[in-house]
């Protein structure tokens, strides 16, 4: 049959533009594109009803009482927040317990080496190893009251969930250690929980917990390695008062030792299990009943559409540092599922997938990003990309009408690869962590046919608090508050966000929130109110059938005293654009009618920027130079005209500096952010200086 005639017969509107599309291709092209026709009724007449969603989707969430504008899922029967699903679980040591029952003691973690196969521990095998190190943590001085905290500094793998468990198993608190921000936020971890033990899986990071501490007074004790390290190492320990031993020597040991540990689980909810020292550094204590709310909640939202068991397969690879991460691990071992772990190497994840064949794939956006690039890019012609759109187009409508599946005419022709590299069997994904691009989410719900989620949440919520709902397959919103906790909006009049539109700063509460920032009463002050809701900082916005969207940020923020508002980091990021300025710091309050800066010219470029201008000297000659400081306040002025800053938003006068702000000098945070309340106190007297100049 002549395709054209073929597609004339077909009656549905979404095809028009195929249809018009095709009158635009060779007659060579549209013989193959016949039989695309031929597929689409097909697949019309032959694909399954859409599952019905947990939740009317035009109403996802519903307002709490109380004047607040604050809203609960609408899973929930009454306001009351989820703290658990399953009785026999409300702790993370239960969850575990329960998996080994429901599985029957089936596998449990798995690793592999090269090109080998998965070899797996059960769940009695893991518990007796935990125990094991469990009992000769105890042994080392170790209590639930005294020296509690066991740092674990390595990449995923069994031992870091073996030690975790280990801490459960006696109500110590696991604190991970990662070295991405270098050995100055290790010590600072360190130092804060006061830790004595650290387990780390190689050698190397051994040495940077020794440079960490080697020279001065801490309290580190033991370091227990997980790989085979030298005497070199352990001389270097007895230097620093530090006893290096192999976890397998420490098993051993925990063995033969008898303790009544029976008693030592911990109670729902009492005792915090978990510090996640995060990059701020903060350390934010996580309970039991924390991660066990935020695990239930994900489970009774999916519940309707997929219900998890021990045939559920996991792939760790993400963080365990983050809460995210140990939360799915959760929601798998409360199932008696089984954790496949990666090799350790990010460029192997591909074959670790195709080997393991999971279940359940947790991802972030960057990923995504990655497999949405790479499927377009392999349809590098203009026929191949039309099949592509043309495919995909027809998943979407399924997608959009609540269908989820990977059987159709079109995985079998189209998706099939790419469902195939990640073994073929995913049927759960979660992202978070970051906001994902629409276009992308629904690609890959579509292309990939298993339930992907979006969640949205930080450490202080235990990783989520609003979620997609099963069936709303629509992208653009972070979906309802989770059934553990409510959301409430909350002015940011400065942003002109009001809580009364429906827009406002992201506030949560509920059985997920964390206690608060290790041994930081100030901290905690500043994120959990006197009401016990969370400031997230973020800006959110909700939408009419009771989603979330994130749409903002809340920023540093003021008024001068004209009442115009100042959003002092644009102008920074607009001024260090010149290249003899390294930092700059914008000060202003509603004393003052004008801006004034300090600014850091940079080392390395000013000489020679001055040089143009006719003005030489040393570095520092240079900085005390009235006509350098003129030259640089007049190129930063036209960058701020360049970049359509407003007059009042142009600084009035600046100092330079010769000192870099730094994280040594406190006045950066170790994400490299300004400290603002400390730079102006630092500054004060040169803020002091400016203002009185400019009033003469
Ligand atoms: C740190 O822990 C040790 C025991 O390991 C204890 O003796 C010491 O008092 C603790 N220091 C602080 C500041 O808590
Ligand atoms: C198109 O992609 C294929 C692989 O899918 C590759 O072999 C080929 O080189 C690409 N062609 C162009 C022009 O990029
Ligand atoms: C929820 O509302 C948003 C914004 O109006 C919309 O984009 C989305 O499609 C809606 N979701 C559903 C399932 O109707
Ligand atoms: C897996 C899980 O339970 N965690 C939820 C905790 O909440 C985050 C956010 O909704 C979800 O992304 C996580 O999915």
């Amino acid at each position: 049959m002549q395709a054209q005639q073929l597609l004339n017969q077909l009656r549905f509107p979404e095809l028009d533009e195929v249809r018009q599309y095709l009158r635009s291709l060779s007659t060579h092209t549209l013989v193959g594109v016949g039989a695309f026709a031929a597929l689409t009724t097909y697949w019309y007449t032959t694909r399954p009803k859409a599952l019905k969603p947990p939740c009317d989707l035009k109403m996802q969430s519903v307002e709490v009482p109380g004047g607040e504008y604050a809203r609960r899922s609408a899973l929930l029967d009454s306001d009351k927040h989820l703290t658990h699903l399953y009785n026999d679980a409300k702790t993370m040591y239960e969850f575990f317990l329960r998996g080994a029952r429901v599985s029957n003691n089936g596998p449990c973690l798995g690793a592999r080496q090269p090109s080998q196969s998965y070899e797996w521990l059960s769940y009695s095998e893991v518990a007796e190893k935990a125990e094991n190190l469990g009992s000769a943590l105890l042994h080392r001085g170790h209590t639930k009251t005294k020296d509690q905290f066991i740092g674990i500094f390595a990449q995923n793998r069994p031992e870091w969930t073996i030690a975790e468990l280990a801490c459960y198993t006696f109500s110590l608190v696991a604190v991970p250690l990662y070295d991405t921000l270098g050995t100055e936020a290790i010590a600072y971890v360190i130092d804060k929980a006061n830790i004595s033990s650290i387990l780390c899986d190689v050698p190397e990071k051994a040495r940077l917990v020794l440079e960490c501490v080697s020279g001065r007074e801490h309290s580190v004790r033991t370091i227990i390695l997980m790989e085979p390290f030298d005497d070199e190492l352990v001389a270097k320990g007895k230097d620093c008062g530090i006893d290096i031993l192999s976890l397998s020597q420490v098993e051993v040991r925990g063995e033969t030792l008898t303790y009544n540990w029976v008693v030592c689980f911990t109670t729902f909810g009492t005792k915090f299990v978990f510090c996640c020292l995060m990059w701020n550094p903060k350390g934010a204590m996580l309970t039991h009943g924390n991660v066990a709310s935020n695990c239930s909640a994900f489970i009774k939202v999916i519940e309707d559409h997929l219900i998890l068991d021990h045939h559920d397969v996991h792939i760790s690879y993400l963080p365990l540092a983050h809460m995210f991460e140990r939360v799915v691990e959760g929601v798998i071992l409360v199932h008696g599922g089984r954790i496949g772990f990666f090799q350790g190497d990010i460029r192997l994840l591909m074959d670790d997938l195709t080997t393991l064949r999971p279940t359940v794939f947790p991802v972030v956006p960057r990923l995504l990003n990655r497999m949405f690039d790479k499927i377009y890019g392999q349809a590098n012609t203009s026929l191949k990309r039309w099949v592509l759109d043309f495919a995909f187009k027809r998943k979407e409508a399924e997608l959009l009408s609540g269908i989820i599946r990977r059987d159709s005419i079109w995985d079998k022709l189209i998706f099939r690869k790419v469902q195939a590299s990640l073994g073929g069997r995913v049927r759960l994904m979660i992202t978070g962590a970051a906001p994902v691009s629409a276009t992308v989410l629904t690609f890959l719900r579509a292309a990939l046919g298993c339930q992907l989620y979006e969640g949205y949440g930080q450490t202080e919520c235990t990783a989520g608090c609003t979620m997609t709902v099963p069936g709303d397959w629509t992208a653009g919103h972070v979906g309802a508050p989770l059934p553990c906790n409510s959301v409430k909006l909350v002015d940011v009049a400065e942003m002109n966000y009001l809580a009364a539109n429906g827009e406002g700063e992201v506030c949560v509460k509920g059985a997920n929130v964390f206690l608060g920032y290790l041994k930081d009463p100030e901290k905690t002050e500043e994120t959990i109110d006197a009401n016990g809701w969370v400031h997230t900082g973020d800006i959110g916005k909700w939408l009419p059938n009771g989603t979330l969207r994130i749409v903002d940020r809340k920023k540093h923020i003021f008024k001068l005293a004209q009442g115009e508002y100042i959003a002092p980091e644009k102008i920074e990021n607009i001024y260090t654009r010149s290249d003899a300025v390294a930092q700059v710091f914008v000060h202003g309050d509603s004393l003052q009618a004008c801006l004034v800066a300090i600014i850091v010219p940079d080392p390395d470029f000013l000489p020679g920027w001055a040089k143009k201008r006719g003005l030489e000297g040393s570095y520092g000659d240079l900085c005390n130079n009235m006509d350098v400081k003129k030259a640089i306040l007049e190129d930063i002025l036209k960058l701020g005209i360049d970049s359509g800053l407003k007059s009042f938003e142009q600084v009035k006068d600046i100092t330079l500096f010769t000192e870099m702000f730094s994280i040594q000098n406190g006045l950066l945070t170790p994400t490299l952010k300004a400290k603002r309340a400390e730079l102006r106190n630092y500054f004060r007297e040169q803020i002091d200086k400016l203002y009185s100049k400019i009033k003469m």
